[in-house]
């Protein structure tokens, strides 16, 4: 059992209105469940599969979802760049090992299920790339068509093949994720298409399940969380799922909830910083993390929220500093992650040099994407393959003088 609220007024909505914000003053929407009448018997959880369906009773679905096995994604010790930050406690989970590569397939599994079971005919979204790869992937496990609108020029490569592939009808703006995000609503409030961007309070019923998954790998509660941010929604879909652990009485504390921000595209760190009531967006975004190259988060307020109620943070990275800590995980770990992925590490980094972050506490980033979804970032930092003759006096001379 469960409603659809708004977050600002508390106005409350049937689960089967097609709603994206609240029609009374706009803010967004979640889903609220009764929690004190649910009865969920934990050691029955803990024997099914690690995967976003072991949490079915917090989740919306009724029937037998659109499912490509997401989540149950591995939980990383980064032992050497642990050692290196002087942070023996870090962890990594990495979201890259979903079906699409992206941690978006937890919330296109609920999302598209949702779309079937209220109905709709067609889904949409806009996408700086990961979720028109998964939103395409689902829409065909579901068999549903999709359209997906990108920045054109600026989603990475394996994120453009995938939607193609999967069958979106794949439109590219020439302008940026913002203007395709406010372009795709209209089309979907005008023409009925289901909307599965971020502001769909269902899709991150999905993503929440990272934070469910991290409790019961770590067999508690870390003391921070660190999530790159782009539109903010993964970052408040967590701390939600985790509030309602707590309401339940399975853990007792929250972890500090942490957003990092690529230097050219930080409405939210400025935000925290400077202690604004809401996020004043940035005009021109720009990051060689082009998954989180967004200027006006949508769900800022309930990500602002996130961070000051568990006592958190927001910081920001550079592209240098992005790419260096890249190179480390899947140098120093063996752990492949695209840029905007290893801005949670990065950021863990600065944070511990600066000293806000205790060496002691235990932390988890969230590693969103693979590092097979952007390769010509890839490309552009690593020395080519050394080509040679096919004798082996040319090997060994590459090899060894
Ligand atoms: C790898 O695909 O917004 O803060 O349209 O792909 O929840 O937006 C992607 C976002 C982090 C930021 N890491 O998450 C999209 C899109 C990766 C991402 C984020 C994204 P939110």
């Amino acid at each position: 059992m469960y409603r659809i609220v708004c977050v600002n007024c508390g106005a409350e909505y049937a689960p089967e209105e097609i709603l994206y914000r609240c029609t009374r003053c706009d803010h967004l929407l979640c889903v609220e469940y009764d929690l004190d009448s649910i009865a969920i018997d934990r050691a029955a959880w803990m024997r099914r599969p690690l995967s976003v369906w072991r949490y079915r009773e917090l989740l919306p679905v009724s029937g037998e979802p659109v499912s490509l096995q997401e989540g149950g994604t591995p939980l990383y010790h980064l032992k050497r760049i642990g050692e290196e930050l002087g942070l023996p406690e870090l962890y990594a989970k990495h979201e890259g090992m979903n079906p699409t590569g992206s941690f978006k397939d937890r919330g296109m599994t609920v999302g598209v299920s949702m779309a079937m079971q209220l109905g709709m005919k067609s889904v949409a979204c806009a996408s700086t790339g990961n979720t028109s790869a998964s939103l395409a992937a689902y829409a065909a496990k579901g068999g549903i068509p999709a359209v997906v609108i990108l920045p054109a020029g600026k989603v990475a490569l394996g994120k453009v093949a995938q939607a193609l592939m999967h069958g979106a009808k794949v439109i590219a703006i020439r302008d940026n994720f913002d203007k395709a995000l406010e372009m795709v609503y209209s089309l979907c409030l005008s023409h009925g298409l289901y909307l599965l961007n971020s502001v769909n309070p269902y899709r991150l019923e999905g993503q929440k399940t990272i934070g469910l998954e991290t409790i019961d790998q770590l067999g508690g509660v870390p003391d921070r969380m660190v999530l790159p941010v782009g539109n903010a929604g993964n970052i408040s879909a967590v701390h939600k799922g985790l509030r309602e652990l707590r309401h339940l009485g399975f853990i007792e504390d929250l972890p500090m909830m942490t957003g990092i921000q690529a230097a050219g595209s930080r409405p939210v760190v400025d935000a925290v910083e400077q202690n604004f009531p809401e996020v004043v967006p940035c005009a021109d975004p720009e990051t060689i993390a082009t998954a989180i190259r967004i200027g006006a988060p949508v769900n800022a307020e309930k990500a602002l929220a996130a961070i000051r109620q568990t006592g958190g943070t927001a910081a920001s990275v550079t592209d240098e500093e992005i790419l260096a800590m890249q190179r480390d995980l899947a140098r120093k770990e063996g752990i492949g992650v695209e840029p905007a992925s290893a801005a949670s590490v990065a950021g863990v980094k600065k944070l511990a040099e600066a000293g806000v972050i205790d060496r002691s506490e235990r932390i988890v980033c969230v590693v969103t994407g693979h590092l097979l979804k952007d390769p010509e970032t890839v490309v552009k930092q690593c020395e080519p393959p050394i080509e040679i003759d096919a004798t082996q006096e040319s090997l060994l001379s590459v090899l060894y003088s």
